[in-house]
């Protein structure tokens, strides 16, 4: 027959359009959009749903070193199921550079981890936590144009954090190589003080974790990482941001010319500080940095979402499990806050809760839920447009998204290996029942039917191999 697959009567939506109409899929690519498609193995109907394109979850981490011996929960099998199953077709993890080693040493042990184990697409960012000049100047313009054409740099935690000049060089060098530098905006200075102050007034419950990270500490780092991406005149990505106050100095930046990304994520939506105060150390559950900080900031983020400041959406999934193996609540945190491991999971609920909480409320429409969700991760990490949306000769990767499908989130029926989900108990109205990866149906109505291994390594493309050069046009 004609097509291997065609998804049948669906609402098809794009950054830009919403539509009705067949998808026809060959080899694993969308081949034909239009009416009355005909001719395939196999049809699915997908009339009274959403066609949009597979997630692509651009921050996540998975199997990733944490220091002091600690583990993360998720696997890349694990990880990539959890992310399938929220309506991912491409997740972003970071490959840590170890400090004084090469950075191609942990990317052969990062693939060897992920080889066959993927259930969806990956590519990869790479961690830069030691700005060596053999790193600057030879391994990572080899590695942009290699396919791995974006950085993270960290302005906090004592064994990652970078110098500004160090930051400095690193942004250079993403000038020179097209490469994309992700920045972790914390002044790890005036937190180290603040610890001081907290440790030496006996505070160190879970709390005292968002206290000691003000937004003030968010706020200068993030006015420091633009003006070093203006000064060196290179676009540059503030990930993560949890406040009105870092993005009116997204916003003040874009204004004088500082082409700037900004990424927020759920736990800034959804979370307050106050989640950290929870009874028996179950505040644990919700340390992640930047905090999660109040209500007016998570109306500040959304504002953020509706108006641009934010071009993309990620769940920084960061899983670490509560309990240890007896059972016994998490005995790292048991000392103070600064032994709990920062990050929370949340690849399977980042979209689940942006398009019950941001379309099925009115807040954001259709085209830019896609957006937020898949097209600008692509355009900004230099996949697009084989990944990120449905076009012509763009792969199959597309989630079927039944609007009406209402479910309450519990931990229980997720897929990823921590204990526990900081969103249990949240209802939601909407999710991906059918998921497709590369024309291969992985979900079919919320079961799975795709097979470990069928997600496969993605290479990036650095800016300057694009259609326009030293830009990041969204
Ligand atoms: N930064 C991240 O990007 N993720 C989890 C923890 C952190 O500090
Ligand atoms: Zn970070
Ligand atoms: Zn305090
Ligand atoms: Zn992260």
């Amino acid at each position: 027959s004609e097509f291997d697959l065609i998804v049948r009567g669906g609402t098809i939506a794009t950054a830009s359009d919403v539509f009705l109409a067949d998808l026809g899929i060959l080899d694993g690519r969308i081949v034909q959009i239009g009416e009355n498609l005909t001719g395939a193995g196999r049809i699915i109907d997908a009339s009274g749903k959403y066609v949009l394109p597979g997630g692509i979850d651009s921050h996540v981490h998975v199997a990733q070193p944490s220091g002091e011996g600690i583990v993360m929960a998720d696997s890349f099998e694990s990880g990539t199921l959890s992310a399938l199953f929220g309506g991912n077709t491409t997740v972003m993890p970071f490959c840590l550079q170890e400090k004084g080693r090469p950075l191609r040493e942990a990317l052969t042990a990062y693939h060897a981890l992920a080889q066959g184990n993927c259930y969806i697409d990956v590519s990869f960012h790479l961690i830069v936590s030691d700005a060596s000049d053999a790193l600057i100047g030879q391994e990572l313009p080899a590695l942009a144009a290699d396919g791995y054409a974006s950085f993270k740099v960290f302005m906090t935690y004592e064994d990652l954090r970078l110098s500004d000049a160090d930051i400095l060089k690193t942004l250079d060098v993403a000038r020179e190589t097209g490469a994309t530098v992700m920045v972790h905006c914390e002044n790890e200075d005036a937190i180290r003080f603040l610890i001081g102050r907290h440790e030496r007034a006996g505070e160190v419950s879970p709390r005292a974790h968002a206290s000691t990270r003000p937004v003030a500490v968010e706020r200068e780092a993030t006015h420091r990482a633009l003006s070093l991406a203006e000064i060196v005149d290179v676009p540059i990505v503030i990930v993560h941001v949890s406040n009105g106050e870092a993005m009116e100095e997204i916003a003040r930046a874009r204004a004088r010319g500082v082409k700037v990304i900004g990424e927020t994520c759920p736990q800034y939506l959804m979370l307050t500080a106050d989640d950290l105060d929870g009874m028996d150390w179950e505040g644990a559950k919700f340390v992640c940095s930047p905090p999660p900080r109040d209500k007016a900031a998570q109306e500040e983020c959304w504002r953020g979402i509706e108006t641009g400041v934010f071009d993309l959406f990620s769940s920084d999934h960061c899983p670490f499990r509560y309990a240890d193996e007896q059972g016994k609540r998490n005995p790292r945190g048991l000392k103070s806050f600064r032994h709990i491991p920062n990050g929370i999971p949340g690849v399977e609920t980042r979209l689940p809760i942006l398009f019950s909480e941001g379309v099925m409320k009115g807040r954001i429409d259709l085209p830019r839920f896609v957006a937020l969700a898949a097209t600008n991760h692509a355009k900004t990490y230099g996949l697009y447009p084989q990944k990120g949306t449905i076009a012509i000769g763009s792969d199959a990767d597309i989630a079927i998204w039944d609007p009406s499908e209402s479910r309450t989130i519990r931990h229980v029926d997720l897929h990823d290996a921590a204990d526990y989900s900081p969103y249990e108990g949240i209802a939601v109205t909407g999710w991906p029942t059918t998921v497709i990866l590369g024309g291969r149906i992985m979900v079919d109505e919320g079961k799975l039917v795709g097979e470990k291994g069928a997600g496969a390594y993605r290479p990036a493309k650095p800016r300057q191999s694009r259609h326009n050069t030293n830009t990041m046009e969204i």
